[in-house]
């Protein structure tokens, strides 16, 4: 079991104390996670954004623990246990309840702009499946078919952003939640170009800007980026589908 400590309670703003016993206790966080998730690496992203400190503790797919199994109503990571006491599932969920509850404010300001950063938020699952399903195609046939959806999400954001700020996040300058939410997508499409190249962001300029600046945001990154990379690359080829074979030996060694 991993355990790692991110941020620091004292640098953190609560915004609503009205869950907790004391005016100055902080409540203590743990982050239930599968190493490579993305859905667990969205939660993390908005903890560290907001500097909250909390407990990443890992646990294995193929063996949840009964504490797990009865925390989590559909057995999925990510969950976040909140003292001990109440856990909240579901990645949108506990993001939306972080921003509620503990500054800074990640949500835009203007109602208007908040919901089309929520509407945005929404396309995540259909966006995700695009860019990953690559990676679930069983034939040569069906990852070129799974290959072909990868433009369509990503013309829908393309055009999502020209309506925006002019970057380099998804509302001009200032990060927000729905920029904590694709974060993980961006960074596996990444992954998967690098082993078998797909070569479509690089038609999408304000994807790719994006894309790049959410990459190189440290709130991105749960891990060691290589080492990161590696253990996506071991999961890859361990589901032995028609893309696993492209993966080196030398590529998941880090893990
Ligand atoms: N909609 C969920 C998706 C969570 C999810 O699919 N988690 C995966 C791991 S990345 C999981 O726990 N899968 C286990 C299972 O389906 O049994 C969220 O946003 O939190």
């Amino acid at each position: 079991m991993h355990k790692t400590h991110f941020g620091s309670a004292f640098r953190c703003g609560r915004m609503d104390h009205s869950v907790y016993d004391g005016e100055n206790a902080m409540p203590r966080y743990l982050l239930v996670s599968f190493k490579t998730c993305p859905w667990v690496q969205r939660a993390a992203i908005v903890l560290r954004e907001k500097a909250i400190d909390f407990e990443f503790r890992h646990i294995e797919p193929d063996n949840r623990p009964d504490w797990f199994l009865a925390i989590s109503p559909h057995k999925k990571v990510p969950v976040l246990r909140i003292d001990d006491t109440v856990s909240l599932f579901e990645s949108n969920a506990i993001a939306e309840y972080l921003d509620e509850t503990i500054a800074p404010r990640l949500h835009p300001d203007d109602p208007v702009e908040r919901a089309i950063n929520r509407a945005w938020t929404d396309y995540v699952p259909t966006f995700a499946e695009g860019v990953t399903s690559t990676a679930y195609a069983d034939t040569e046939t069906d990852y070129l078919k799974a290959k072909e959806k990868i433009p369509v999400v990503f013309e829908r954001l393309e055009q999502a952003l020209a309506k925006q700020g002019s970057g380099p996040f998804f509302n001009g300058s200032k990060y927000a939640l729905v920029d904590a939410a694709y974060a993980p997508f961006l960074q596996r499409y990444y992954f998967l170009d690098r082993v078998k190249p797909l070569g479509l962001i690089e038609r999408f300029p304000r994807l790719k800007a994006w894309s790049e600046a959410l990459l190189t945001r440290p709130s991105t990154h749960s891990f060691e980026q290589d080492a990161f990379e590696a253990m996506y690359r071991a999961n890859l080829h361990r589901r032995n589908k028609w893309v696993s074979q492209f993966v080196s030996p030398a590529q998941v060694a880090a893990e």
